[in-house]
This record gives structure tokens, C-alpha cells and sequence, in this order.
């Protein structure tokens, strides 16, 4: 999937380029390389890689610290955080969860031998239905992963009295929502475990890596331990565990990322004002999830290409394609249509309307803190002109 290797240069519509480089849907946020030099001085001296060292536990607490959670377990990446959250509170059967997502969220089920049960989404939110979950249970039902989508929160209340109605576990697949806060605090309190993706393409990145938030030291000691094979200690082997480790040189870029963290969020909020403010009144597009005031991350930049909009998503997608700038179709196509999901019987397309509808409009623009107003602008009008 990856279109790095594109190099069309971005072009104005008077044929002038805009940008020497190809507009993609995020550029990655990286400090000033010279102030990386000295944490890796460090670690060169030290010696430590990896297997939970310096840097690994100071990036634990700095976390804790800005997230405003009590317990953080860091991965190598968000796919393998979610996994490993799925055998910490040793999920089986079936869980409930979205088609609206990136494939990891379905897949962390499957690699855990669990069956996803596809449950539609909200129309305005794009997160899971708490209104559809209910009739999606069965005996077998173990748990619900819902998905922050874009880092716009679930309704996360409903979703908790179901739960606890039905005796079941809630585990958020948060790799959208680093930083989201609700009223009470940050987003990552609620359910049993979330899992943050620290991908390149994220809100923070450490290059690759992602987190768990637990609720407790007790289970915070478990999930370290299967991260790390399931060592006790130097003889003992409590699980069957895996390689789940971030490094500490992705720790150390994540403590400096830190310090860069809300100039970035601040940039992004930005982004998000221009692209609504100016997106406005243009027939046959919609913004999805205005914030308002609320502690979001802007971590995606989501519009909806109506029918009224003369041209279809594919053709105004092609179109900024050609003309330099790589928007996205997350989440197209859904999970629920890919060939080892298509059998289930949850997977019918008409089980998910809201999803199959959402998934034929959405466009993801590009938003991240470098990127150039004139271009965002550039954009709009180009979304206008059609
Ligand atoms: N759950 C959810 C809800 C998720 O969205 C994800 C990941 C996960 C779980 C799993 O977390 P991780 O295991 O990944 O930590 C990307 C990311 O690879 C993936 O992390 C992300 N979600 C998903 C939504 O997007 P692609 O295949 O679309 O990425 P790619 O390589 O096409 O990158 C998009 C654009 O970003 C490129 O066109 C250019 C730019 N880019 C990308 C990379 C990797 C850069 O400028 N530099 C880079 O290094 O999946």
C-alpha cells in the first residue's frame, strides 16, 4: 500500500507547481535531527537497546504524565499493542467491534483465534453504534472493541452500560486519539484497556511503536510480561508471550517528540479551522466531526463527496491525485468486505448501510503541522472549481 515512491510534483490549476513535492495525505512530525544526537550519544554509551531500559521507562512516565493516565505499557507498534491487550484479558469467542476501521482492528481479533462480529456505525460520529450492539450479542460475546475513529471519541458511556449489563470487556482500539480529552479527562480512562498507535502517519509518531493505557499496576506487570515472552524473570515463563518491545531509540525520539507535541496539535487546529471555514457552502461536501472546543487531535482531516457534488469521491480523488495531492479513502474499502471477513454472516453490506455509505463517500485531505496554508487553500479552491 505504500505510494512513496510517486513523485508527481503539486500543480496549480494555472499549471504553475504549488509544490516541488507530492502533497500526501500526512507527513510525519520530526524535531530538529541535531537535537536527537545527544539521546542517542546516550544510548551509544550505555549500550542499552532495548528490553525496557532508560529510555523506555522515562518515555513511560513522561506519557503518563501528558496523557494524564495512571499506566502505560509501550509497544513496538499498534497492531501488536492490540493484540497483546486481547490476550491480557484472555478474550475468546466473539467480539463486537466496526467494519469503519484500518485492518489491524479485525485483524488482532483473527490472529487471537476471536470471530469479529460487525456492528453498523453512527452516522454522524462514524464510531460504532451503541444502538446496534445489543442485538449483536450471543452467548459467545466476550468483549467489544470500538475504534476512536479519527480520534473523534465513542460514545463511550453507552457503550460502558452495555458492557456491564452483559458482563462484558471493552477494550478501544485508540490509535487515532493520542491527546483526546473528554470533560473528565483524557479519553484513554474509559473501557478496560486502549491501544495507541505511534506509527509515522500518527499524531506522535516514534517512527513505529504504539502503547497500552491500563487501569492498574497489576495489569500493566501482565501485559509487560507478555510483551516480553512472558518472562517473570530470568527462569520463569508465565505465558506464552511475544516480542511486543519498543526499542530505545524509538523511546528516545518519542521523549523529544514530546517536547514538540503541542505546537504540532496547535498546527493541526489550524488546518482544521481553514479547511472548514473555506470548505463551507461547497454543494455536496460535508466536514465530519467539528470538535467545537473540545480537546481534539485533529489527526484526520475527513470530508464526505455527496451526490450533489458534481463529481464522485473516485473522480475528485483521481482528479487531486493528478494534480499532486494524495488524499486518502480511510476507510475504504470496508473490513467487512475483505475476502477473509466476506463469509462471515456479520459482513453483509446490508448489516452495515451506515459503514457501506460512509466508506463510498469519505476523503481524508492532507493535515499535518508542516503543511503549507497556501496549499490547503490551494485545495479548497481546487475542490470548489469543480
Ligand atoms: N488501529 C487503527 C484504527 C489504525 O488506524 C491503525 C493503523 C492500527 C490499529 C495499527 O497501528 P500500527 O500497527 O500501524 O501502529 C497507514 C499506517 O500504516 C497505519 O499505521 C494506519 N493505521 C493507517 C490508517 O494508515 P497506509 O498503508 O495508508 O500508510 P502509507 O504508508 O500509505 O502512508 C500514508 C501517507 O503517509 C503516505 O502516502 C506518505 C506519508 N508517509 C508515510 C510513512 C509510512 C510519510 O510521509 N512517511 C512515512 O514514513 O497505512
Amino acid at each position: 500500500m505504500n505510494k512513496l515512491a510517486i513523485a508527481t510534483p503539486a500543480i496549480a490549476d494555472d499549471g504553475c507547481a504549488i509544490s516541488d513535492r507530492p502533497i500526501y495525505v500526512t507527513q510525519p512530525h520530526l524535531p530538529p535531527l541535531e537535537e536527537f544526537i545527544p539521546y542517542l550519544r546516550q544510548i551509544w554509551d550505555t549500550k542499552i537497546l532495548t528490553n525496557g531500559g532508560p529510555m523506555h521507562r522515562q518515555l513511560e512516565e513522561a506519557l503518563c504524565e501528558y496523557l494524564g493516565v495512571e499506566h502505560i505499557a509501550l509497544f513496538n507498534n499498534g497492531t501488536l499493542a492490540l493484540l497483546t491487550a486481547l490476550q491480557a484479558l484472555r478474550i475468546t469467542g466473539e467480539v463486537i467491534t466496526t467494519p469503519y476501521s484500518f485492518v489491524a482492528t479485525a485483524h488482532s481479533l483473527l490472529w487471537n483465534g476471536i470471530k469479529p462480529v460487525f456492528v453498523d456505525i453512527d452516522p454522524h460520529t462514524f464510531n460504532l453504534d451503541p444502538a446496534k450492539i445489543e442485538a449483536a450479542i450471543t452467548p459467545q460475546t466476550t468483549a467489544i472493541v470500538p475504534v476512536h475513529c479519527y480520534g473523534h471519541p465513542c460514545d463511550v458511556e453507552a457503550i460502558q452500560k452495555i458492557a456491564d449489563n452483559y458482563n462484558l470487556r471493552v477494550i478501544y482500539d485508540a490509535a487515532h486519539a493520542f491527546g483526546v480529552r473528554d470533560a473528565g479527562g483524557s479519553i484513554l480512562r474509559h473501557g478496560d484497556l486502549s491501544a495507541l498507535s505511534f506509527h509515522a502517519t500518527k499524531v506522535f509518531n516514534t517512527f513505529e511503536g504504539g502503547a497500552i493505557i491500563c487501569p492498574d499496576a497489576k495489569t500493566k506487570l501482565r501485559i509487560d510480561q507478555l510483551k516480553n515472552f512472558g518472562y517473570v524473570d530470568e527462569v520463569t515463563v508465565v505465558a506464552p508471550g511475544i516480542n511486543g518491545k519498543m526499542s530505545e531509540v524509538n523511546a528516545a525520539l518519542g521523549l523529544l517528540q514530546l517536547n514538540y507535541i503541542d505546537q504540532a496539535l496547535e498546527r493541526r487546529k489550524q488546518i482544521d479551522r481553514t479547511y472548514r471555514e473555506l470548505l463551507e457552502g461547497i454543494k455536496g461536501i460535508r466536514c465530519l466531526n467539528d470538535a467545537g472546543e473540545k480537546r481534539a487531535n485533529y489527526a484526520y482531516f475527513p470530508i464526505l463527496v455527496g451526490h450533489e457534488y458534481p463529481l464522485s469521491r473516485d473522480a475528485l480523488y483521481h482528479g487531486l491525485k493528478d494534480a499532486g495531492i494524495h488524499s486518502r479513502r480511510y476507510f475504504h474499502p470496508l473490513i467487512s468486505d475483505f475476502p477473509m471477513y466476506r463469509g462471515l454472516s456479520s459482513a453483509h453490506r446490508s448489516n452495515l448501510p451506515v459503514a457501506a455509505n460512509a466508506a463510498q463517500q469519505v476523503l481524508c485531505l492532507p493535515i499535518y503541522p508542516d503543511l503549507d496554508m497556501s496549499v490547503v487553500e490551494h485545495i479548497i479552491r481546487f475542490i470548489a472549481a469543480q
